[in-house]
């Protein structure tokens, strides 16, 4: 489980004593992430009887914390130069290390936390991972004094521990047969996990982009814009249209806008993409979404459904755009579901006990095979690919997991036996922990009562 920056971090006994904080002066936002003081009294790393004896001051405490191929965060600010507690885990499934630019060096196996003293003047410090190919692959930050900092602190924080979650509600089916819809193709700075942002690629702002619910046979009219303020090409790929790549798929620029128009000619659920060049980074940050076509008489009316699109985030440099390089590498930071890692374990999905669920799922990757399930449930109905399994199901088989190769999508049904909470994640156990977890409660949570 990934420790949240944010919230371990807050717990300050000692106003007086916050001394630093992160930020990433980015001028969009100026999004400030913190590491604020933990209480001396708490602190692990720093002997009492030293503090004493040497008169030593601690002007604070700062973690670092590295994933797969790079440092949460990668700018550090501090409010003045001193010595500071460092304590850096390493989450990660390899060996890294984190050598600062005064000769500090820490090295941690995976899973592995250690803490050193680290005296900040105020030229600063930037930090590297030494191992070979691991700074160039993105593994580097730098620590800055700044004393106007202390300013932004509040906003920024409050900013990052109040993203939104998006919410999985499906929306209504569109009225009449034919829809204009309008998608802006949108960069901007994203939450992507807990005190992480990153400078993605949306469409209309979030991510995924909007679910587009339609009937089978319906013609849809997609009015694709790039806005001016971007920097770069987009387009998009309806998966759900039989349509030439290089007539509706091709990219706009700035400035620009197309229409792209399709018939929904097959029921299901289906992804839809940015394909410009190069697929991979405009997928892997953030332009993808959902479509969901429901046969022409409509599906049998459920008690809640929701949609749920499996994705991936290679992170950069905090504050910055995703990375390109560590997305040809299959080793994500984060797997997510619905743009945010374990957004839904921190606001779980509510249902009622014994009422019929209906998700559709979709994994839009870029890398990544979801087996999507959710334990303490069995799927009574699956719908994968155009292919329903044991569709009047005389054998009263059912499905425990779902496999979703990247850009395949299913429509599943389920209930919950008792209240409690139902955990949804990818069986892929190793994205559990990158933030592929999120929780459906049943009634009110509790099933001992
Ligand atoms: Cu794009």
């Amino acid at each position: 489980m990934n420790t949240p920056i944010l919230s371990s971090t807050i717990k300050n006994k000692q106003p007086q004593e916050i001394q630093n904080h992160i930020m990433n002066a980015d001028r969009y936002t100026r999004v400030v992430i913190m590491l604020l003081a933990i209480a001396l009294s708490a602190c692990q790393v720093i002997p009492s009887s030293q503090t004493k004896s040497d008169e030593v001051i601690i002007s604070g405490d700062l973690s670092i914390k590295i994933l797969a191929m790079s440092y949460s965060p990668t700018k550090i600010e501090v409010v003045k130069s001193g010595r500071y507690a460092v304590t850096v885990s390493n989450t990660a499934t390899i060996p890294h290390d984190i050598v600062f630019s005064n000769g500090t060096k820490l090295m941690l196996a995976p899973g592995q936390k250690a803490s050193t003293i680290l005296d900040i003047p105020d030229s600063g410090l930037e930090y590297l991972c030494s191992l070979p190919g691991h700074k160039d692959a993105g593994m580097s930050g730098t620590i800055t004094v700044n004393s106007e900092g202390q300013h932004a602190k509040s906003k920024a924080t409050t900013l990052l521990a109040n993203y939104s979650p998006y919410d999985p509600k499906v929306p209504a089916l569109l009225p009449f047969e034919t829809h204009d819809i309008y998608l802006i193709a949108e960069e901007k700075l994203n939450t992507v996990a807990k005190g992480v942002t990153q400078q993605l690629w949306t469409y209309n702002g979030n991510v995924p982009g909007p679910v587009i619910h339609v009937r089978l046979g319906d013609t849809v009219r997609v009015h694709l814009s790039n806005p001016t303020s971007n920097k770069l090409a987009h387009s998009i790929d309806f998966l759900t249209s039989q349509v030439a790549w290089n007539d509706e798929m091709t990219s706009i620029n700035p400035g620009e806008e197309k229409l792209y128009q399709w018939r929904a000619d097959y029921a299901g659920v289906w992804m839809y993409h940015c394909g410009s060049n190069p697929a991979l980074h405009h997928i892997a940050s953030g332009m993808y979404g959902m479509v969901i076509v429901e046969p022409r008489e409509g599906l049998p009316k459920v008690d809640h459904e929701f949609s749920i699109v499996q994705s991936e985030f290679y992170v950069g440099q905090e504050g910055h755009t995703t990375n390109l390089h560590k997305a040809s590498l299959h080793s994500p930071d984060y797997v997510v579901f619905n743009g945010v890692a374990d957004q839904y374990k921190d606001h779980p999905i509510e249902v009622g006990t014994g009422k019929k669920v209906r998700m559709y799922v979709l994994n839009a990757g870029p890398n990544e095979d979801s087996s999507f399930h959710i334990v303490g449930t069995i799927f009574s109905r699956v719908i994968k690919e155009g292919i329903e399994l044991t569709p009047e199901n005389k054998g009263h088989y059912g499905a425990q997991a779902v496999d979703l190769a990247p850009a395949q999508g299913a429509i599943i049904e389920f209930t919950t036996a008792e209240d409690g909470l139902y955990p949804m994640v990818t069986h892929a156990f190793n994205f559990v922990g990158k933030g592929a977890l999120g929780l459906i409660k049943a009634g009110d949570g509790n099933p001992n009562k």
